[in-house]
């Protein structure tokens, strides 16, 4: 496509140069004979000619400028160089007739360099503009548009090549807690740092925040290539030292290769954006190449997005209540909510797979909310006749970022008449991953309403001591993990939930077992003090009108 354009400026150019040659011959002639022109009734002398040549040849000239930047100029000057030639010739024959010939000569020079001139600047600004479109500001390096330009011209020219998408794990932290200062400074490191190791056949570029790009072109097979890339994220992963702070990186590679995963930009990118969300439920490892599983995923996870959809609309979420009960004299405590969803044939999809799915797109505040009001509906007329009845509703963390969900969790227990005391709210420690004291804030205006909160999962996230005693609590669920170890001949995994049994009751909360199946450990658990029991061994979740009939039996 280049070279045809290219052939086709050359062409132009050199007619065009014909016919100015031409007009100067004539031109010259014209002048220096002094001759007369007769077009039918129209008669034209010599001066009158030379105005209307001298005209069209500066249209000319000015053609041949833009034909081609590079000779319109020179072959310009050449032509008119020629054309003063014979001028000179008479003058040192002593005849003066080629002056206004000389001068317009003189002022088509002057012509063609204005124009060359002022195209020349146009031209700057065109490629200035150019840079800034396809350069990144902050690192200077290729942006996403140009980066994917050069990948399409990979994929035209049929190229074997690997893409290798790098993202800095901590980023959001570091940018919270330093500053964006600092976070810019740490990009325009990582970007140096990449840059410097690049070699022949491969470039880079930065496509958002902390992500960036390299492109490898060659088709050695991906062995080889994870040698490579491992040297990438050693070199990466180093901390940065930035003033005087230091900061660890957390490097995440992902790898698609052409053509064997794809033959188009999109479907390379969309490979990418799967194998990077695999690689952030996968922790002991940092490099990740693209499989078909990954699709396989992601198409299983749109299809149960879909038909989570699909339930909230036509109302085909249901819930089920799981009883609790106090360890010593299996007194019922009240129930815990789980929501259950089947596919369209009737098998059961498991709940901590569409929870999660939920919790990645923005339909968990729909799931959490049909979930508290359903179950508030539901409960509200039985807690009139037992009214030291808990029940508890699990809340993806996600919904602290919403400042007033304490405000809108009072509004659904008036809307339905339900007093607060007799709900629990359960969270995981997840919810203090990202500020904690929003959520303290949100916990607190929630105990103010009388509303009790439990530590769901207790054990297996980050639990810290000084958190657990800032937050207000009223309720530490040991996760099923830690009863599913326990050991009647003594163990350290006794140990540990004996531990959690007495810090929760230093701190003043209580203690329930979560995931109890068998004799044995209610035995233990209840001789630790443990105070309350969920599990199979004293109930499954059950349906709204069996979980009645529990109350029931309990009077
Ligand atoms: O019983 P079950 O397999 O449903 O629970 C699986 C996980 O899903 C548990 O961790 C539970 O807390 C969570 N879960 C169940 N129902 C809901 C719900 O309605 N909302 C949220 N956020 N989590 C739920
Ligand atoms: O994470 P959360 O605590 O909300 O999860 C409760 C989950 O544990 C639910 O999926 C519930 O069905 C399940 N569960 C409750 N008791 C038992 C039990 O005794 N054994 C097993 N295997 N699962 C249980
Ligand atoms: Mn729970």
């Amino acid at each position: 496509m280049k070279v045809k354009n290219r052939d086709e400026k050359i062409i132009l150019l050199i007619g065009l140069t014909v016919v100015a040659v031409i007009i100067s011959a004539v031109f010259s002639i014209m002048t220096a004979r002094g001759s007369v022109i007769k077009i039918g009734p129209i008669v034209l002398n010599s001066s009158q000619i030379a105005g209307v040549l001298t005209s069209v040849r500066a249209i000319v000239f000015i053609a041949m400028v833009f034909a081609s930047k590079r000779y319109g100029s020179k072959v310009s000057y050449f032509v008119i160089a020629i054309g003063v030639v014979p001028i000179i010739i008479e003058f040192s024959h002593g005849s003066f007739n080629g002056i206004p010939g000389l001068a317009q000569n003189v002022s088509a020079v002057l012509m063609v360099a204005l124009v060359d001139h002022f195209l020349s600047i146009a031209e700057k600004q065109k490629k200035v503009l150019q840079n800034m479109a396809e350069q990144d500001p902050l690192t200077g390096m290729k942006n996403r548009r140009s980066i994917n330009k050069d990948i399409a011209y990979l994929l035209d020219e049929e190229k074997n090549f690997y893409l290798c998408y790098f993202t800095i794990e901590n980023f959001k932290i570091v940018n919270d807690t330093i500053g964006r200062d600092y976070g810019d400074k740490l990009l325009i490191a990582v970007a140096n740092r990449l840059q410097a190791l690049l070699r022949e056949g491969e470039f880079c570029g930065r496509i958002t925040g902390p992500d960036f790009l390299l492109v490898i072109e060659t088709s050695v097979p991906s062995k080889v290539i994870e040698e490579r890339i491992k040297d990438y994220v050693k070199v990466l992963s180093k901390p940065i030292v930035i003033g005087n702070v230091e900061s660890p990186m957390e490097i995440k590679a992902a790898i698609v290769k052409s053509p064997e995963d794809g033959l188009d930009v999109d479907v390379l990118y969309r490979h990418l954006d799967g194998t990077l969300s695999r690689s952030k439920s996968t922790h002991d490892k940092r490099i990740f190449f693209y499989n078909a599983s990954i699709t396989s995923e992601i198409s299983e996870a749109f299809h149960i997005e879909d038909r989570l959809f699909k339930a909230l609309d036509d109302d085909l979420l249901h819930l089920v209540f799981q009883p609790q009960f106090t360890a010593d004299t299996k007194k019922l405590r009240g129930f815990e909510t789980l929501s259950r969803l089947e596919d369209e044939d009737g098998t059961p999809i498991r709940p901590d797979k569409f929870i999660s799915i939920a919790e990645r797109t923005n339909l968990i505040f729909k799931v959490d909310d049909w979930v508290l009001k359903a179950a508030v509906e539901k409960f509200s007329p039985i807690i009139k006749e037992n009214p030291d009845l808990i029940i508890s509703v699990n809340i993806s963390a996600r919904h602290f970022q919403r400042l007033d969900y304490a405000d809108y969790v009072l509004k659904v227990l008036k809307d339905y008449d339900f007093p607060p005391k007799n709900l629990e709210i359960e969270i995981t420690e997840t919810a203090f991953a990202d500020s904690i004291s929003v959520v303290q804030e949100c916990l607190r205006k929630l105990r103010d309403i009388s509303v009790k909160v439990a530590l769901d999962d207790f054990g297996t996230g980050y639990a810290s001591l000084s958190y657990l005693s800032a937050l207000p609590i009223n309720l530490l669920k040991i996760d099923k993990s830690f009863i599913d170890k326990l050991n009647v001949d003594g163990s350290t995994d006794n140990e540990f939930v004996k531990l959690i049994i007495s810090m929760g009751h230093t701190l003043n909360l209580e203690v329930i077992s979560e995931g109890v199946e068998l004799e044995e450990q209610r035995n233990l658990l209840n001789d630790w003090g443990c105070d309350l029991i969920q599990g199979y061994l004293w109930g499954r979740p059950v349906d709204f009108d069996q979980a009645c009939a529990i109350i029931e039996n309990q009077k």
